[in-house]
């Protein structure tokens, strides 16, 4: 048997093509001599797909045997994007099944294009859930993911005559090779009904009678880690009809309405909402996520309790954590099965809760908050609202132990929000319940501990951390840029900055040598092509009226913008600053950078002030993009459909990459990581993550005092023979002065270190030295968070500069046509309505947009700070990530499969 501890299958090129061919004739059914394309990647993917499930079986025996505390991650979302590059890359076979393949005369390429994207998810949430997945496979934790399997995935964009029409992305069309379906893992799932009491053991206890039972079938994702045999799981649930369900209507000849009624359980996972900032009020949504949170449960107590006799040590081997509050009802349906399933006291299951629970919220805005109408609630789940009442009384009675009857204050911090409309507060409830809060960047954490949930953060300080977002290297740089890959293995040496990123630093020492300078800016012309060459033959489709196949230079600026659409993203801003730029163009015939500026992303089904922006994108484009006096200084082109696949080819091209989101917005963000990744600079405003990254690689903006005061703060840490209180008192004047100096705020957030540990000044320091390298690696602009409250007060006193006005008027004129439909846009950032600050920004938005221009001119100059960002990005992957959430929330440790 110990031969085969290294698996059954083979990985030299004639097994690969064994395998291939074996899956051609027998998975795919087509003869071995004559396949397309799409079937050889679907013979290809069965043929990896083998390779992952020997590493799964592995892993699971493995993690069975030794019983580590094992972490449940729980998502609504997933965006996987696709999974057949990524999967052998992870699994280290990609060149030994190009090769294969090439003998049979298939490019591996080609084949990887046939596979569409999973796309299980709206956005950043839902990009960060498969990013930390990765992780944690990778760094050998034991984790499952566990979610929802959804028919039709987000929707898919088209753009027709420059407006976004939506249609369902019915992603299984065409089977999907990722999958196992495990038809004999299903569990029922209960949905409304009635509650009657009993008496069980001489005690008094609730039964829920259900009024409907649905089947959860579990469909299981292998996730391959890199460079380790790990593989661990996404388990996504389908709705199917229970077996038992309705019988009573087939016998009594209500055959078609017991037929629909099947169909209707099936409805549960058919379809994901396509909103990412706020699910309220829907029964379908409360549905899905009572399902896959039962589901799940069921399968999490099941696997314990193989193993365990009672739950007393249930926090120590289970840790779950909710992703957002979608899956908050997961800790009432504990409660509820510890208490009316296994008869546990109140007080026992409550501990056993608040032990194994934690969460992650990824807003900023109080209004994004999730709320159940409690009539929804108890309708569907008439338990567990009986439950939610149960644990809030014992809160609120605590609470008032506390604080005492400041009412205000306790009726902000119930779990029920009182009024004509009564709601469950969802982000409420996980707090008290969960032993971890989480903010995903710094800047958040500070706004959640100061505003957002300041009541609970003074309750319970203990309870609030935050672990920085970060994205995997192996997708954003490995699978999707290669060649930038294999530039910085050479440079460095060695691959091993694929599982630890921190030696990325090595670039630094090589970031002014032309000849590194001179290989990755051929990588990057090449990765510019490649997106040029997209851009040509996207611009070439036929809904795509604007443009008839669109070609671009490919030394102009590529100037990029892609997510999801939103007001507070501030697209708008960016049309906006390439409208100034045309009129420029236009009326001084400047000599101005060339520039190729892309916008993308989705905007809601609903959400009609996105949908304009979208239409103005496409209506100043046509304007631009057909005006023979601008040629190549300036191309505006909209990317329809952005995804992951997409940002795979849009990000290794980028030179420069835009963060607009007025200050205090944005919770985190993850797409600025992985530009910085890929060697792109930042236009940013100081907003979620972006003070952090500055930390990382430098600032710009830095005027010629502040590099002094720097510098002397910089030698003082360094210095090992002052006293540290010395150098603490000597900070504190100078971080005085520094306030009157008025500095940048992430200034003042270093200033504020001196207060720790002596060992964090060694890593301060050497932050210090690289904030001291000369060069610009991000443009920073715009209000600072904690302007943006006066700025706002002020509002319609505030005159917006001349520059805002005119390109305003440009649109409300009809320059681009369709001057009634944009005319609510206009009047949104104009006249006191404008809440994202538009016209405040515009000026120095401008000003960054200009120091971009002037850094882009001196290539040499451009490429060093490129290397730097790379060099610096390392503190920005999920690894970082997942393994403060093992140690300081989760306490799991790795569990390496030997074989
Ligand atoms: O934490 C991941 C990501 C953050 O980077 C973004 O800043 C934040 O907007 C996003 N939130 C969502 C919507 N979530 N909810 N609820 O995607 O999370």
């Amino acid at each position: 048997l110990f031969g085969l501890m290294d698996g059954f299958l083979k990985n030299d090129p004639i097994s690969l093509q064994k395998d291939i061919l074996d899956h051609v004739e027998y998975t795919v059914a087509r003869s071995r001599f004559s396949f397309d394309d799409f079937e050889a990647y679907q013979a290809l993917s069965h043929s990896v797909r083998d390779r992952l499930i020997e590493r799964w079986h592995d892993t699971h025996h493995y993690f069975k045997r030794k019983d580590p505390k094992r972490l449940y991650f729980l998502s609504l979302e997933f965006l996987m994007g696709r999974s057949l590059s990524n999967s052998v890359t992870n699994l280290g076979i990609r060149d030994q099944y190009a090769n294969a393949l090439y003998q049979l005369g298939f490019d591996f390429e080609v084949l990887a294009e046939q596979e569409g994207d999973a796309a299980l998810g709206n956005g950043g949430l839902a990009r960060l859930s498969a990013c930390q997945m990765d992780s944690l496979a990778t760094l050998d934790y034991p984790a499952w993911g566990y979610g929802l399997r959804y028919q039709y995935g987000l929707f898919r964009q088209v753009i027709i005559d420059g407006f976004q029409h939506e249609q369902p992305d019915y992603w299984l069309n065409f089977g999907n090779p990722w999958e196992i379906e495990r038809v004999h893992v299903s569990y029922a799932v209960k949905f409304y009904g009635t509650i009657e009491e009993a008496i069980v053991n001489g005690e008094k206890c609730k039964i829920w009678v259900p009024g409907e039972t649905v089947e959860a079938v579990a469909y299981d994702n292998p996730i391959p880690g890199y460079g380790t045999r790990n593989t661990t799981n996404l388990r996504l649930w389908a709705a199917k009809p229970s077996g038992l369900y309705d019988m009573e209507s087939y016998n009594t000849g209500d055959y078609i309405n017991a037929v629909v009624n099947r169909q209707r359980a099936e409805t549960i996972s058919s379809v994901l909402y396509p909103d990412d900032r706020s699910y309220q009020g829907k029964e379908l949504r409360l549905k899905q996520q009572y399902f896959f949170v039962s589901a799940s449960l069921q399968d999490i107590i099941r696997r314990f309790k193989e193993t365990h006799k009672n739950f007393d040590g249930f926090p120590d081997k289970v840790a779950v954590h909710i992703n957002d509050t979608h899956p908050s009802l997961s800790i009432v349906e504990v409660m509820r099965v510890l208490v009316d399933e296994e008869h546990l006291g109140w007080d026992q299951a409550w501990k056993i809760v608040c032990g194994t629970f934690s969460f992650t919220t990824h807003t900023v805005q109080p209004e994004a908050l999730e709320k159940i109408p409690v009539d929804l609630l108890g309708n569907l789940l008439p338990r567990h609202l009986q439950i939610i009442y149960d644990i809030n009384f014992k809160f609120m009675e605590e609470l008032k132990g506390r604080i005492g009857l400041d009412y205000s204050r306790l009726s902000r911090m119930s779990i029920v929000e009182e009024g004509a409309v009564k709601n469950i507060r969802m982000a409420n409830l996980s707090i008290v319940c969960c032993h971890t809060v989480n903010a995903v960047s710094r800047m958040h954490s500070e706004l959640l501990k100061t505003r957002v949930f300041k009541d609970f953060y003074d309750l319970w300080p203990e309870k609030f951390q935050y672990k920085t977002n970060g994205a995997t290297q192996r997708r954003w740089i490995v699978v999707s840029n290669p060649s930038l890959c294999s530039l910085i293995s050479k440079w460095l040496g060695t691959e091993s900055w694929i599982r630890d990123i921190d030696l990325l630093t090595g670039l630094r020492e090589h970031a002014s040598d032309a000849e590194l300078q001179k290989e990755w800016r051929k990588v990057r012309l090449v990765n510019k092509m490649r997106l040029a060459e997209y851009i040509e033959a996207m611009s070439g489709v036929k809904s795509v009226e604007a443009f008839s196949s669109l070609q671009v230079c490919v030394d102009a600026m590529f100037d990029v913008q892609v997510k999801r659409i939103h007001e507070y993203k501030r697209q708008l801003l960016n049309i906006l600053g390439i409208i100034h730029r045309y009129d420029c163009i236009k009326s001084e015939r400047r000599n101005v950078v060339p520039r190729v500026c892309l916008i993308g992303g989705k905007a809601a089904p609903g959400y009609e002030v996105a949908k304009k922006i979208i239409k103005l994108c496409h209506a100043v484009a046509e304007k631009i993009n057909n005006d023979t006096d601008v040629g190549d200084l300036l191309k505006l082109i909209f990317i329809p459909d952005y995804n992951v696949s997409v940002a795979e080819l849009v990000i290794p091209g980028t030179d420069l990459s835009q963060h607009l989101s007025t200050a205090g917005h944005e919770a985190s963000g993850t797409g600025s990581m992985k530009f910085l990744m890929n060697g792109c600079l930042l236009l940013a405003t100081a907003d979620g993550s972006t003070n952090e990254i500055i930390e990382e690689i430098g600032a710009d903006n830095m005027g010629r005092k502040e590099m002094e005061l720097s510098y002397v703060i910089g030698v003082l840490l360094a210095l090992p023979h002052v006293p540290v209180e010395e150098r603490v008192g000597f900070l504190a004047i100078m971080r005085k002065r520094i306030v009157d100096f008025d500095l940048p705020v992430w200034k003042l957030n270093i200033l504020i270190y001196p207060t720790a540990r002596l060992s964090d000044f060694r890593s301060l320091y050497c932050r210090f030295l690289v904030s001291l390298l000369p060069g610009i690696r991000s443009f920073l602009f715009g209000a600072k968070v904690n302007e943006v409250p006066a700025l706002r007060e002020e509002g319609a006193a505030l005159k917006p500069s001349l520059q805002f006005a005119r390109v305003i008027r440009m649109v409300r004129d009809g320059y681009f046509g369709f001057e009634d439909y944009f005319k609510s846009l206009c009047d949104s950032v104009e006249d006191g309505g404008d809440f994202y600050l538009l016209g405040s920004d515009f000026r120095s938005y401008l000003e960054a947009q200009a120091a971009a221009d002037k850094a882009f001119v001196d290539q040499e100059k451009w490429t060093r700070m490129s290397i730097l960002s790379t060099a610096g990005s390392g503190r920005f992957s999920s690894d970082r990530t997942i393994k403060e959430y093992a140690e300081k929330t989760w306490g799991i440790e790795p569990c390496k499969c030997p074989f």
